[in-house]
């Protein structure tokens, strides 16, 4: 299964692709399997992918990393993996936001692919994104207004570029500031299908309000071959294997 020009077209256009059917109930239920049966050692956070196999699956994934390769035009490298299990009545969002924020890298390679692993919608908290705004300039940001809607980080990270160059970060969950609220779409993603995204793309996610639909998303970020990644955490990229780039 590969991207028709058109998708790829509308993923340049748009700054974002919604594609259903990415993975079997199959392949979801084995990974939901293994998440409620958690290992001690499974504690790598971002980078979890390169020691459970089950995380490394869905980051590896031949069709998946197949298309991230057609959008990428070149060969996928691994920079980190989430899932988030949105608890339903309140489980919080990410504030809107570009992961350039979080996430500095050049060339500006990075992008995601956010897989629904449940039904998902607007009141179980599901993705939103602002179509068209990757052609924007990086967005201001302030800290997020509403603590109902998006939990409150504050971390220092460690940096290193290309020349050797070392230095801290501190940084904050934050909310891009300037944006007309109009401007969101709300997805609607069911489960199986996968929503792919730029690094410059505004998106994010409200709280969970259903009484009784857990959100679950998995998200694997990564980066053309060749690109540095500014934070030392999630530099050490993994390249895909046995992508086949179409
Ligand atoms: O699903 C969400 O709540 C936000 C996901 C996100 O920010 C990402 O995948 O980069």
């Amino acid at each position: 299964m590969t991207l028709p020009p058109e998708q790829i077209a509308q993923y340049e256009r748009e700054g974002f692709l919604m594609v259903r059917g990415l993975l079997t109930d199959a392949e979801i239920e084995t990974f939901l399997a293994a998440e409620r049966d958690p290992k001690p050692q499974r504690t790598l956070g971002l980078r979890r992918y390169t020691a459970d196999p089950h995380w490394r699956y869905l980051a590896m994934h031949p069709k998946i990393s197949g298309m991230v390769a057609q959008l990428l035009n070149g060969h996928p490298r691994i920079v980190q993996t989430m899932y988030m299990n949105k608890q339903p009545d309140g489980g919080t969002g990410v504030a809107l936001h570009q992961d350039v924020h979080y996430i500095r890298n050049e060339p500006e390679t990075l992008m995601a692919c956010w897989l629904a692993l449940s039904d998902t919608d607007r009141d179980n908290g599901g993705l939103c994104v602002v179509p068209r705004s990757h052609k924007r300039p990086v967005y201001e940001t302030a800290l997020p207004k509403d603590s109902r809607e998006h939990a409150h980080w504050e971390k220092v990270y460690q940096m290193r570029g290309p020349d050797g160059q070392a230095w801290d970060e501190p940084m904050h969950s934050h909310e891009v500031q300037g944006l007309d609220l109009d401007e969101v779409v709300y997805l609607r993603v069911p489960k199986g299908g996968g929503v792919f995204f730029t690094d410059r793309t505004i998106h994010g996610s409200f709280a969970n309000r259903s009484g009784d639909r857990p959100r679950l998303a998995f998200a694997t970020h990564y980066v053309k071959d060749g690109t540095w990644v500014y934070r030392k955490d999630i530099q050490e990229t993994v390249l895909v294997e046995k992508c086949e780039r179409q």
